[in-house]
C-alpha cells in the first residue's frame, strides 16, 4: 500500500514541480501570458488532498495546476490552456486561473478569493437533496479565511449539515501580507472549530495530508457534515510571476526549502524501502518526456477561432446580439 502510494505521490508531485518550472520558462519566453501562480513548495498539500479525497466534486483557487494534474487532467491539456490554445482544458479561454473539467468533477480554478466556497457548499447541498452521499472538497488559502464568504460558508455548511471538506492551505502569505498582519488568530483551524471538527496538519508531508484527508472524507460522508483541515505549507516562489516575493527574507525561504515536500517524500520512501533510486530515475525520465510532449502539443495547437468569443457564455441573449 505505502509503496504504491509513494510511487503515485512522487510521480504527481515531481510532475507538478517540473510542469511549473517549465511554465515559468515559457512565461518568460512569452508563450504564456496573463496571470500565472505557481504552487512550487505546496505539492504535498495538493497531491495528498486530491488523492486522499478520491472521487467527488473539487473546487479550487487559482493556484491549481497541480490539483488538476492530481485529478487526472493530462499535462498537455493544462499546458495548452496556459498557452491560450483551443486544445486547452478550458478551450484556451480560461488560462492559468480557470482550468475547468466538469467531466472529471473539477470545478475550477477560481480567481476571486473564497468565491468558490459557497459554490462548494451549494454543490454538496444539491447532492444531499438528490439523496447522494457524496462529499465535496474545497481548497483555499490562508488569506481566504479572512473573508466574509468564508465565515458564511462554514456557517451554512454546519447549519445545513452538508458534507464539505474545507481544506486551507496555509502558506502564511496572502500576496505580500503575512498572516500575522491580517488574521487575529494565528492558528487558522481555530476559526472553524466551533462549527465542525477541525485539525491542523503538516502540509509538507504528503503522507500526513493524505491520511488526514482520508479520515475527513470518511467523516463527512458517514455523518453528512463538514470538516476542516489546515495544512501548514509554504510557497517557494512569489505570489505570481509579477511578484518577486522579496518581502520574505532569504533565511526564511531557505528554512522552508530544507523541508521541501518532494525531498521529504524521497528521504522517507528510500528509508522505508517504498521506492528505489532506480524507480525514481525511471519516473524522472518519464516526467521529462511528458513535459516535452506537453509543450510541443501546446506550441503546435491552434488558437481559438473568433467565433469562440461568443460560445460558452452564461447569457443566452448574447448570441442574439452577436452580428
Ligand atoms: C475577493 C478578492 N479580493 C482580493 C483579491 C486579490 N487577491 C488575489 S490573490 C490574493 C491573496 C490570497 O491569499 P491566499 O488566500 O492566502 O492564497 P495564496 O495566494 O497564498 O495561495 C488576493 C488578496 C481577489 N482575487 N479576490
Ligand atoms: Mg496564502
Amino acid at each position: 500500500m505505502s509503496q504504491t502510494l509513494a510511487e503515485k505521490f512522487y510521480y504527481l508531485m515531481k510532475l507538478g514541480r517540473e510542469l511549473e518550472v517549465r511554465c515559468k520558462e515559457e512565461y518568460l519566453k512569452g508563450n504564456i501570458s496573463g496571470f500565472l501562480h505557481l504552487a512550487i513548495g505546496e505539492e504535498a498539500v495538493h497531491v495528498g488532498a486530491v488523492i486522499g479525497f478520491g472521487k467527488g466534486d473539487l473546487f479550487c483557487p487559482y493556484r491549481e495546476h497541480v490539483l488538476a494534474l492530481a485529478r487526472g487532467i493530462e499535462a498537455k491539456y493544462i499546458m495548452a490552456e496556459l498557452f491560450g490554445k483551443v486544445t486547452g482544458v478550458s478551450k484556451g479561454k480560461g488560462g492559468s486561473m480557470h482550468l475547468y473539467e466538469p467531466k472529471m468533477d473539477f470545478y475550477g480554478g477560481n480567481a476571486i478569493v473564497a468565491a468558490h466556497l459557497p459554490h462548494a457548499v451549494g454543490a454538496a447541498y444539491a447532492r444531499k437533496l438528490m439523496g447522494e452521499k457524496a462529499g465535496v472538497l474545497a481548497i483555499f488559502g490562508d488569506g481566504a479565511t479572512n473573508s466574509g464568504t468564508f465565515f458564511e460558508s462554514i456557517n451554512m455548511a454546519s447549519l445545513w449539515e452538508v458534507p464539505v471538506l474545507f481544506l486551507c492551505e496555509n502558506n502564511q502569505y496572502a500576496i505580500g501580507t503575512h498572516i500575522s498582519r491580517s488574521s487575529a488568530l494565528k492558528d487558522l483551524y481555530l476559526k472553524a472549530r466551533d462549527y465542525m471538527p477541525s485539525v491542523q496538519v503538516d502540509g509538507m508531508d504528503v503522507f500526513v495530508v493524505y491520511e488526514a484527508v482520508v479520515k475527513a472524507k470518511e467523516y463527512i460522508e458517514e455523518y453528512g457534515k463538514p470538516y476542516f483541515i489546515e495544512a501548514l505549507t509554504y510557497r517557494f516562489e512569489g505570489h505570481s510571476m509579477a511578484d518577486k516575493g522579496d518581502y520574505r527574507s532569504p533565511r526564511e525561504i531557505e528554512s522552508f526549502k530544507r523541508r521541501d515536500p518532494i525531498k521529504l517524500l524521497v528521504d522517507k520512501s528510500l528509508q522505508m524501502g517504498w521506492l528505489t533510486e532506480e524507480q525514481i530515475r525511471l519516473m524522472d525520465q518519464k516526467i521529462e518526456k511528458v513535459i516535452e510532449e506537453a509543450v510541443e502539443f501546446a506550441l503546435n495547437s491552434p488558437e481559438p477561432s473568433e467565433g469562440e468569443l461568443y460560445t460558452d457564455l452564461y447569457c443566452g441573449v448574447c448570441s442574439d446580439v452577436i452580428p
